[in-house]
């Protein structure tokens, strides 16, 4: 006989692999804000959360929100999220792994006619990730009450601009405040995630709790020189603006590196217009990903980097640009919801392991309103935004099993008044 948690979490990989099978792309995994992609898997995860019952509906920003009302007049509301957006070329696991967990366990607690002493919501968020519009935690900062309209006016790269998208998508960008919920309604957000890191994998421990989430600041720097002819123009005369790209790219590795773990340092996209292979690079354009568990670390990481880019493009005869594209503040989970899922843990029979998440999660936009409490999964070697993220069955299970636990934690403290 298959045991419960397992034929559960068969289930939620069941519908893990059909969600992922819905992609911009042929053979990857791609699924940004707004697009048909993202609509249709969004589509499959409202039919799943209408099947089991919730009271269903798709916010103006793109989120679907999956609704278990409880009788007690006056209950405030458990909030259940992750994102259902996804990187380019991504794993199936990050986002919609705690989606689909969050999914399978309020299905366990109606088909247990559970009475519960407060609502659930069931979130998908609608872009987590901010690999269109160059932000992050666009749903999560709107059911956060968050959300910063100026950002309706921030453009993809064929110019759509974020509110034309939003309506597109049949939202009201008017009514995004809307679809908040308010600060005194809220009784707490949980997330399950993939760990996106090494540190489970490495203890064999399926299942560990975040501390706190670092925090991140994005920038979009660009370089330019002078384009030349590849053939005519001597080295001592030439402005490479590529050049001038690399030396900062290697001195912000070396100095990230420098800092024994306290910062990381990221350029993950380069982009050299009316690029040639005969052409001297006039223009580079890139962006840099600066994270820390501290914000000191990273207010002086961030100041000494951009000084470092001028000195370099000072010498160089380039110019040097650098722009703040989005920021976020460390955030610490809430101290008293991580003890009930500490409990829930060592309930289900593992050791309790803390971690600090170098990844940003829509934790970060919640914890402004309310406490947030995160459950980490082990996943392969710790590889995320890559289609080798892997979850193993039996530590999905585990997972189930924690948060089922967790969950009835909640429901024990709350009858109680
Ligand atoms: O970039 C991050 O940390 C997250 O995956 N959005
Ligand atoms: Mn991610
Ligand atoms: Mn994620």
């Amino acid at each position: 006989m298959i045991p419960h948690n397992q034929q559960l979490a068969t289930v939620i990989l069941q519908r893990i692999d059909e969600l992922a099978s819905i992609s911009e792309v042929t053979g990857a995994i791609t699924r940004t804000f707004g697009t048909e992609a993202f609509i249709k898997g969004r589509s499959l995860v409202a039919q799943w959360m209408q099947q089991a019952g919730l009271q269903t509906h798709i916010d103006n920003i793109g989120n679907v929100r999956g609704r278990l009302p409880c009788p007690t007049p006056g209950a405030k509301t458990l909030v259940i999220a992750s994102h259902i957006d996804t990187v380019f070329n991504a794993g199936k696991f990050d986002g919609p792994l705690g989606v689909l967990t969050g999914l399978v366990l309020i299905e366990q607690l109606i088909e247990q006619k559970k009475t519960l002493p407060f609502h659930i919501e069931l979130i998908g968020f609608s872009d987590e990730e901010g690999c269109r519009f160059h932000t992050t935690y666009l749903g999560s900062k709107v059911v956060a009450g968050q959300f910063d309209n100026n950002l309706l006016g921030k453009q993809d790269a064929a110019g759509n601009t974020l509110g034309d998208v939003i309506k597109a998508m049949g939202g009201n960008t008017d009514l995004l405040s809307n679809d908040a919920i308010t600060a005194a309604n809220w009784l707490g957000y949980f997330e399950i995630h993939i760990e996106q890191g090494p540190v489970l994998y490495e203890k064999h421990i399926p299942v560990g709790i975040v501390t706190a989430i670092a925090g991140q600041k994005r920038i979009a720097l660009t370089f330019k020189g002078e384009a030349g002819h590849a053939g005519t123009v001597p080295m001592h005369m030439r402005n490479d603006a590529l050049c001038a790209a690399s030396e900062f790219i290697l001195e912000a590795e070396r100095f990230a590196a420098s800092h024994m773990q306290q910062v990381v340092a990221t350029v993950g996209t380069l982009n050299i217009p009316n690029a040639a292979s005969n052409v001297i690079p006039g223009e580079v354009s890139c962006t840099l990903d600066l994270r820390s568990p501290s914000q000191q670390v990273l207010n002086s990481c961030y100041t000494y980097l951009e000084q470092l880019g001028s000195a370099i493009c000072q010498r160089r005869k380039i110019t040097f640009d650098w722009q703040l594209v989005q920021e976020s503040k460390p955030v610490n989970c809430d101290a008293n919801m991580n003890r009930l899922l500490a409990n829930a843990i060592r309930q289900t029979g593992y050791d309790v392991i803390n971690l600090v998440s170098g990844a940003g999660h829509d934790a970060v936009a919640v914890s402004a309103i309310s406490p947030v409490t995160m459950l980490f999964v082990r996943c392969y070697k710790g590889i995320s935004h890559n289609p080798l993220e892997n979850v193993e069955l039996k530590d999905l299970a585990a997972a189930v099993d924690v948060s089922a636990a967790f969950i009835n934690s909640l429901i024990q403290k709350y009858n109680k008044g």
